[in-house]
């Protein structure tokens, strides 16, 4: 394949081609049948099978991995109408007006991104989201308003863990789930990853995600500063035809009248200020969920006084009671309620989409969902996640705890393991404890990606050298503060209600003197297309804009991916199970590269490490006999 290639591409006739000719025409080693294809992929199932995929720490042999099973339907039958083939028929305006106007309470369902963010540290691949993304369209798709499937931090897991490209995901998502609307989690000017963007990356972004599938942007920015989420309302609003839903993110309790700053006043001053910026909708974003359910009724009611915006409420199940928060929110007039399937809700996830609809029925606001095939959706999922068992977090019950701390629900179940590398776990309560002093020392800042992880380095920065608050202040000068501590001062994440508590901020910057505007208001303009050039000179002209945005964002983690891509090619026809744990001698698997292009692959065994560390593995592949050499490196 890759001889045929080369023979018949143009530069290479015409012999206009250096010794870096092929590291530059990355397209010429694309398969063009499935010889390539699969020769490539037994490359990373050898890998796997002499090293192991170097992102799972154990595999339990107690856990019984079972085979999926998607509920059937008619491929012949059309799609069933829903809320995308409403928005294009009522365009953004009027489709607002229809959710305003729209008794029965709507639906989105998080499985797709949020609830595998809390649950399982994003794992989950395309693969077991395209499997189920059909049926589901079909099944449920126009009982529900939305499917979170994008954003947060697939992004960056999908390139630097699971070798894919996450624009591939969306747009396959696209394609099997044509009739609902696509929903993205962006972080304002930071877009899908830490840092700042310049404006002008930030406005390419969100054109090319909404070119590849995504209708409902769900912008927030992590410290609730306006400035940083202008650029991506005004964006999505006049160069998309997509909607901006702007985040108040909620922290505190406004029931707590010894908890002044995040008063019911604050969020509703902040959202009139987006309802202005031009926002089509308000999302109450509760990322660690600590609105309690009087609390939801008093802030749903005055914000529907406040602004004349539909309303969509995101909490996570931290504590367990976050259902009674939403059937408050519901009977307050809420339009809108994330929850996850069953099997993937609960605990830092989204509450059960399940069990909600059975105790919506009877109702006023019902909106009916045969439960049944919502179960066998739900089923499919507790499938699905056992092969991400080594992903799992500790977890076993609600807690009450997350009102004092306050970590949002992503953030919670990946602290132990941090707390863990770094020899702290039985210290973790005190971990926990400090985060909360690192907040109150910062002034009590809105936490959520990026600006939790600052409070989390803090707490384990003050958790491992044994610092009390009063040490941060009296001590501060001679410490050496994470990076990300400095950054936050400096105000590289933005401007804070109030501002930052001065003595901090001198212990921490040492005399370096913060912003006081707009994280990327000093960032020039990229010079997008001459970057672009000169990515595609690094990275092969076969490389797109996408990637070049990828590379934008996660420059590293994409050089990786795009290095892995060329070795491996398309990882995304591998199950799970073989991608994480590999293959056993003698079992045969069957791979669909394409619709009707499936190749049969039996590994047979694998010779000891000769004298340089490189052991033969051996395969069948469709019959034929092939054999790769891998270097040993455990
Ligand atoms: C993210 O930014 O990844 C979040 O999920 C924030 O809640
Ligand atoms: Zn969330």
């Amino acid at each position: 394949g890759f001889l045929l290639n080369l023979l018949e591409n143009e530069d290479f006739q015409n012999r206009n081609f250096t010794v870096n000719f092929i590291k530059e025409n990355q397209q010429l080693l694309k398969s063009r049948n499935w010889q390539d294809s699969g020769t490539r992929i037994l490359r990373y199932v050898s890998e796997v099978i002499v090293n192991k995929n170097p992102d799972v720490n154990f595999r339990d042999p107690n856990v019984v991995l079972l085979n999926p099973v998607v509920p059937k339907f008619n491929k012949d039958e059309a799609f069933p109408k829903g809320s995308k083939d409403r928005l294009n028929e009522l365009g953004r305006e009027g489709f607002v007006k229809w959710l305003k106007e729209e008794p029965r309470i709507q639906y989105t369902d998080t499985t797709f991104r949020d609830a595998h963010q809390s649950l399982l540290a994003t794992r989950v691949r395309t693969y077991d989201l395209i499997k189920i993304a059909e049926s589901y369209a079909r099944h449920h798709g126009s009982q529900v308003f939305s499917m979170e499937v994008w954003g947060g931090a697939t992004f960056d897991v999908a390139l630097r863990f699971l070798h894919e490209c996450p624009w591939e995901r969306l747009e396959l998502i696209r394609q099997h789930i044509p009739n609902v609307l696509l929903q993205m989690l962006i972080r304002g000017s930071n877009a899908v990853g830490y840092t700042a963007y310049p404006d002008n990356v930030i406005v390419r972004f969100i054109e090319e995600a909404a070119k590849t599938g995504i209708d409902v942007f769900r912008i927030f920015d992590s410290l609730n500063f306006v400035d940083s989420m202008r650029t991506s309302i005004r964006t999505v609003r006049e160069r998309t035809e997509s909607l901006a839903e702007a985040c108040i993110c909620y922290t505190g309790d406004i029931m707590d009248p010894t908890r002044t700053k995040y008063s019911l006043q604050y969020y509703l001053d902040l959202a009139r200020r987006l309802e202005d910026e031009g926002a089509h909708l308000l999302c109450i974003k509760d990322m660690a969920g600590l609105l309690k359910p009087f609390a939801a009724d008093i802030l749903v009611k005055e914000l529907r006084k406040a602004v004349d915006l539909p309303i969509h409420l995101h909490t996570h199940d931290t504590s367990s009671i976050q259902p009674a928060t939403y059937l408050k929110a519901v009977e307050a007039g809420v339009d809108v309620i994330d929850l996850a399937l069953a099997s993937m809700s609960g605990l830092t996830s989204q509450p059960n989409f399940n069990s909600f609809v059975a105790m919506m029925v009877g109702h006023e606001r019902e909106n009916p969902i045969p439960l049944h095939t919502l179960n066998e959706f739900s089923n499919y999922w507790e499938s699905v996640r056992r092969v991400y068992h080594p992903f799992e977090s500790e977890l076993r019950s609600g807690s009450a705890d997350v009102y004092e701390h306050e970590i949002p629900g992503g953030q919670y179940s990946n602290l132990r393991p941090q707390a863990r590398a770094l020899g702290l776990e039985d210290k973790f309560e005190l971990v926990k404890h400090n985060y909360r002093v690192a907040n109150d020392l910062f002034g009590d800042i809105i936490k959520v990606t990026p600006s939790s992880k600052v409070v989390g380095d803090m707490a384990l920065f003050m958790t491992s050298n044994n610092l009390s608050a009063e040490d941060v202040i009296k001590r501060g000068n001679s410490l050496a503060f994470p990076d990300s501590v400095k950054a936050l001062m400096r105000g590289d994440l933005g401007q804070v209600e109030g501002g930052f508590p001065t003595e901090v901020q001198a212990v921490v910057l040492k005399g370096e003197k913060p912003y006081t505007e707009a994280p990327n208001a000093q960032m020039k303009p990229l010079d997008i297309d001459a970057e672009f050039l000169a990515f595609q000179a690094k990275f092969g002209a076969n490389t797109k804009f996408r990637d070049f945005l990828s590379y934008q964002m996660y420059p590293k983690v994409y050089e990786e991916y795009h290095e892995s891509r060329g070795k491996y090619g398309d990882l995304s026809h591998l199950s799970s199970k073989v991608f994480f744990f590999g293959m056993e001698p003698m079992e045969e698997i069957i791979i669909e590269l394409a619709k009707g292009k499936n190749i049969v692959v039996k590994y047979l065994n694998k010779t000891h490490a000769d004298e340089l560390g490189n052991r033969i593995v051996f395969f069948q592949l469709n019959g034929q006999s092939r054999m790769l050499s891998v270097r040993d490196k455990t």
